[in-house]
């Protein structure tokens, strides 16, 4: 069954909290008539692929969508994590990164590995062809002090069958973890390093790319929240993942290995996961700061190509305030 959802695109005062604890709302400007175009509220047509997690928008074409449809996608996007468009053969290199633009700031590729080619440094490109896969449980570049927000996936050269790609919720991973493993959750803290996946690319190549105005010489580990708490919607999520995370901080070897084992058995339930079996045209946004992703490797020799955009994203904080 399809739900339309409006989101977020009724103009809003300031609100205040009377000393009652009633919020009021304060008006602090004469409320002039706006021209239409900006006070028509953009009805997002989406359909629920579970609960709370993973949406389809239908009735959008990205290469054109009007500002209040790129807002309302934007508020949906950290409601439903990930959402999935399909029929978007309008939108190639210049206008993903075009839209990427619309949605937030867009990164440099990625922190090592250089854009797809010279005309479009932003464009991360995963070709089974040279090696480009993602079949671990990921969320994307964490082991930088501030991982992405999202990413735009766009299906470029698909296998016959195969290479469906995996999301699984890690807020619902959180909030269904039992009340004293989220507190002891909410108290650790782990150690990101991409030296696992990314050290041979530093090792083999001569020129660096910059990332946020820095050049990887090295992949330094950070440290980030367990619990990482949304900057815009508050929730908490279970923000770690096999691709990055080397061990928690402060607790034994074995300890860490248990947890993080516990961790990421239960994350990756199926009940925390949406599926999504690709067509050509079809566009996937995930929210990286509240999910994780598994790119299935089961095509062969089979060629698929996915040219994704990132969009710039803040340090993560948990809920000590770390
Ligand atoms: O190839 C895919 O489906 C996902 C690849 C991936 O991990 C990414 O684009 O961040
Ligand atoms: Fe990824």
């Amino acid at each position: 069954m399809r739900e339309r959802a409006l989101y977020g695109l009724t103009p809003s005062e300031p609100a205040t909290t009377h000393p009652t604890g009633v919020p009021v709302m304060t008006i602090t400007a004469p409320v002039l008539p706006a021209p239409a175009t900006s006070t028509a509220p953009a009805a997002l047509d989406l359909e629920r692929l579970a609960p709370g997690f993973g949406a389809r928008v239908h009735g959008v074409d990205l290469a054109s969508a009007t500002d209040a449809q790129v807002r309302a996608i934007r508020t949906a996007l950290a409601a439903h994590k990930v959402l999935f468009f399909s029929g978007q053969h309008a939108l190639h290199p210049d206008g993903q990164i075009a839209l990427g633009r619309r949605l937030g700031d867009v990164t440099e590729s990625h922190p090592v590995v250089p854009g797809v080619d010279e005309e479009h440094p932003e464009i991360y490109a995963l070709d089974s062809a040279s090696g480009g896969f993602a079949d671990v449980w990921h969320t994307d570049v964490t082991f930088v002090r501030r991982p992405p927000l999202g990413s735009v996936l766009r299906a470029v050269v698909l296998p016959p069958t195969g290479g469906d790609t995996q999301w699984a919720d890690l807020q619902l991973a959180y909030e269904s973890l039992s009340e004293p493993l989220q507190r002891l959750a909410d108290q650790l803290v782990a150690v990101h390093d991409g030296t696992r996946e990314f050290g041979y690319y530093l090792a083999q190549r001569e020129a660096r790319t910059k990332w946020e105005g820095e050049q990887f010489q090295a992949l330094v580990p950070v440290e980030h929240p367990v619990v990482r708490i949304h900057p815009e919607t508050g929730r908490k999520g279970l923000f770690v993942n096999p691709g990055f995370v080397s061990h928690l901080k402060d607790v034994s070897d074995a300890e860490s290995r248990y947890l993080l084992d516990l961790f990421y058995a239960h994350i990756t339930k199926p009940e925390h996961i949406v599926r999504h079996r690709w067509s050509v045209g079809d566009v996937v946004m995930w929210d990286n700061r509240s999910t994780v992703h598994y790119a299935n490797r089961d095509y062969g020799d089979q060629r698929r190509v996915m040219h994704r955009i990132t969009l710039r994203g803040d340090k993560p904080v948990g809920p000590t305030g770390a």
